[in-house]
């Protein structure tokens, strides 16, 4: 785990030099330090969250998505991203908790160039994907 978390961060640093690809001046949609984000997925209704708030970078997260009907699947994959900008792999994958939502724990690191707008993909097996869009506090 520390190893995978390493390497991200390497990646990061690496890529920081890199020249921005130009991203449309995006805006969140979603204020993750205000409490759950809710967007429809073909048809449901799919909430995300990241405790603790306020949200920081190069912390343990915890990252959990309630999807409002049958959750059948046994885990759904967040992919963590930087719009226009490659900041490494990070995957994390939530895993169902007995109440029928999904979590799962991970670190957004810090971007070098100063910004703070992540992705987040939600992909639930027979529901599609929605993402998020947010900032993380540095
Ligand atoms: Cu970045």
């Amino acid at each position: 785990m520390r190893a995978g978390i390493s390497i991200v961060l390497l990646c990061c640093l690496l890529l920081a030099a890199h020249a921005p690809v130009q991203a449309a001046t995006e805006a969140p949609d979603c204020f993750i330090d205000q409490g759950p984000c809710t967007k429809t997925a073909t048809g449901r209704q799919v909430a995300f969250e990241i405790l603790p708030r306020p949200v920081k970078a190069m912390k343990e997260l915890t990252f959990a998505v309630r999807a409002i009907g049958r959750n059948t699947a046994p885990t759904v994959l967040l992919d963590l991203s930087m719009p226009g900008m490659y900041m490494g792999r990070n995957e994390v994958i939530l895993k169902k908790t007995p109440d029928g939502s999904y979590s799962g724990k991970g670190i957004i690191p810090r971007c070098p160039s100063g910004k703070k707008l992540w992705r987040a993909e939600v992909t639930i097996p027979g529901a599609g994907k929605v993402s998020y869009t947010f900032n993380v506090n540095p």
